[in-house]
């Protein structure tokens, strides 16, 4: 089954969206394989947002994600990489859909919320920067007969 990194930046932690957020992920029917708060350091930010270093935003970037805790979630399921992108919106918050993440709770781009990975290869790259194998967890669920045919 197909896992992806999600992680909800400071500002999501700090305006009390965490629970309301991962919320949507549980109700659509994605597992919760992984899941811990931490606060992110320079160096993990870096390694994080590699393809970004040295444009014009990343300092601002990396000042924003250091800046208080984030949400570090591994969600399982069918499809669930390109699922949960579409579920979050767009980048630009102003560009991103009523009924998504960022079109719901998110005005600019430099705050807008949420992370999650964008492909399958970065999902695995991501997830081993922020879980060790034994912090992710494989279980069956009661539920799973009635979200899979
Ligand atoms: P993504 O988060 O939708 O994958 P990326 O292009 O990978 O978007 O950018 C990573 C993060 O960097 C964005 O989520 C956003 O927080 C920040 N970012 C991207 N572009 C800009 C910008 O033009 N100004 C400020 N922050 C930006
Ligand atoms: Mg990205």
């Amino acid at each position: 089954m197909e896992r992806t990194y999600v992680m909800i930046k400071p500002d999501g932690v700090q305006r009390n969206l965490a629970g309301e957020i991962i919320t949507r992920f549980e109700k659509k029917g994605f597992k919760i394989v992984g899941l811990k708060l931490l606060q992110l350091n320079r160096a993990i930010a870096e390694k994080h947002y590699a393809e970004h270093v040295g444009k014009g935003f990343f300092e601002g970037l990396v000042e924003y994600i250091t800046s208080g805790p984030v949400v570090a979630i591994v969600l399982e399921g069918k499809d669930v990489v390109a699922t949960v992108r579409a579920m979050n919106g767009a980048t630009n918050p102003a560009n991103a859909a009523p009924g998504t993440v960022r079109g719901d709770y998110a005005i600019e781009v430099g705050r807008n919320v949420i992370h999650a990975s964008d492909s399958v290869e970065s999902a695995a790259r991501e997830i081993a920067i922020y879980f060790s194998p034994e912090e992710l967890v494989s279980y069956n669920k009661a539920a799973d007969s009635w979200l899979y045919e």
